[in-house]
């Protein structure tokens, strides 16, 4: 869709009706992942690959490029006198502004770079990112951020590919911008974005099948059987395991990306952390025609009760995730 026509992000924002603040926000986080994709272009040439020798609350081994990361988005928007205070899957507790910065009324949570395990392979990786609203200038508390996912006012992701590319909603449809190498300009290369309503691809690490819930195994069983079982048509399986990158295909070609609760941990409710990895990534489904659910209930009004609180993630096609929900309401 690109020519010399297509906006800049700057021009694109100028056009949304959405407050000043939140416009300049998303220039400054675009910016923040700009930064990133430089630093995860540079990889070994920076002796920035491998393990930072530190673990983060998920009990995750910390990338070094995991925290450049996330000090790239604390850096750049902790004085920008547009939050109030900053939540991170890198962080063990919330980061309110300090009391000598300017404050404003919104709340960045993110995941600095998801997908770790592909950063070392070159496989490629994202940021993602979500704003909520709190009372303008507040010392704010873990409580305040502990919103469901409805109350979000922005969602998106940026995806460190063969492209870098952002894409975000702010509640009026999704938009992806490509990254120009030469200029560092985020141009407009796809609007008002929309998930097929049906699919024929799937993507779940089949490794984990023996953990899964019946509903789950039930809907991957009858893909596999393809043309021969009761979908009578084949599907295609991928993974990346980057969710960044495996959503960016489903908001682009359609698709149903899972990661469901499965027996290994039955204490938790699934891998994938909600405040700032499925509710971002829900805001976008729903805003492109798709749903996302973690079984039962819409994944955008559950209402979280921890930071770091994890869920079961079914999302993409409509079609094909409501089949999921069916089969998890019939059992
Ligand atoms: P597995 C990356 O670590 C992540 O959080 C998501 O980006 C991705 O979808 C998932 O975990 C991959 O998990 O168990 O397949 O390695």
């Amino acid at each position: 869709m690109s020519n010399s026509s297509s906006p800049h992000l700057a021009v694109f924002l100028e056009q949304q009706n959405i407050p000043d603040q939140l416009k300049q926000l998303l220039m400054q986080v675009a910016k923040s992942c700009d930064s990133i994709s430089s630093a995860v272009n540079r990889g070994a040439l920076d002796n920035i690959l491998g393990s930072a020798g530190s673990g983060n609350i998920q009990g995750e081994t910390q990338q070094k490029l995991d925290i450049l990361s996330n000090d790239i988005l604390l850096e750049d928007n902790v004085a920008s006198g547009l939050l109030a205070g900053m939540a991170s899957e890198e962080m063990d507790t919330i980061y309110p502004i300090p009391d000598n910065l300017p404050k404003g009324k919104y709340l960045l949570l993110f995941d600095p770079l998801d997908g770790s395990s592909n950063i070392d392979v070159n496989v490629s990786i994202g940021t993602i990112f979500s704003i909520l609203e709190t009372t303008m200038g507040k010392s704010v508390t873990e409580d305040d951020f502990l919103q469901a996912g409805q109350q979000q006012v922005v969602a998106g992701y940026a995806l460190y590919g063969p492209q870098t590319i952002l894409t975000f909603t702010t509640g009026s449809g999704v938009h992806m911008f490509t990254l120009d190498p030469k200029t560092r300009d985020f141009i407009l290369t796809k609007s008002n974005v929309l998930i097929p309503e049906d699919t024929k691809e799937f993507a779940i690490n089949m490794s984990n099948m023996r953990h899964w819930d019946e509903p789950v195994k039930r809907y991957v069983d009858e893909c596999l059987a393809g043309k021969e079982g009761p979908r009578a048509k084949d599907f295609n399986m991928r993974w990346i395991a980057s969710m960044v990158a495996d959503v960016h295909r489903v908001l682009t070609r359609g698709g149903i990306f899972m990661y469901p609760w499965d027996k290994r941990d039955p204490s938790k409710p699934g891998k994938l952390r909600l405040l700032y990895e499925a509710n971002p990534m829900s805001f976008l489904v729903e805003q492109a025609g798709g749903l996302s659910i973690n079984g039962k209930e819409t994944i955008l009004s559950i209402k979280p009760s921890q930071l770091h609180e994890r869920v079961s993630v079914i999302l993409g096609s409509k079609n094909e995730v409501s089949r999921v929900h069916e089969y998890h309401l019939d059992r």
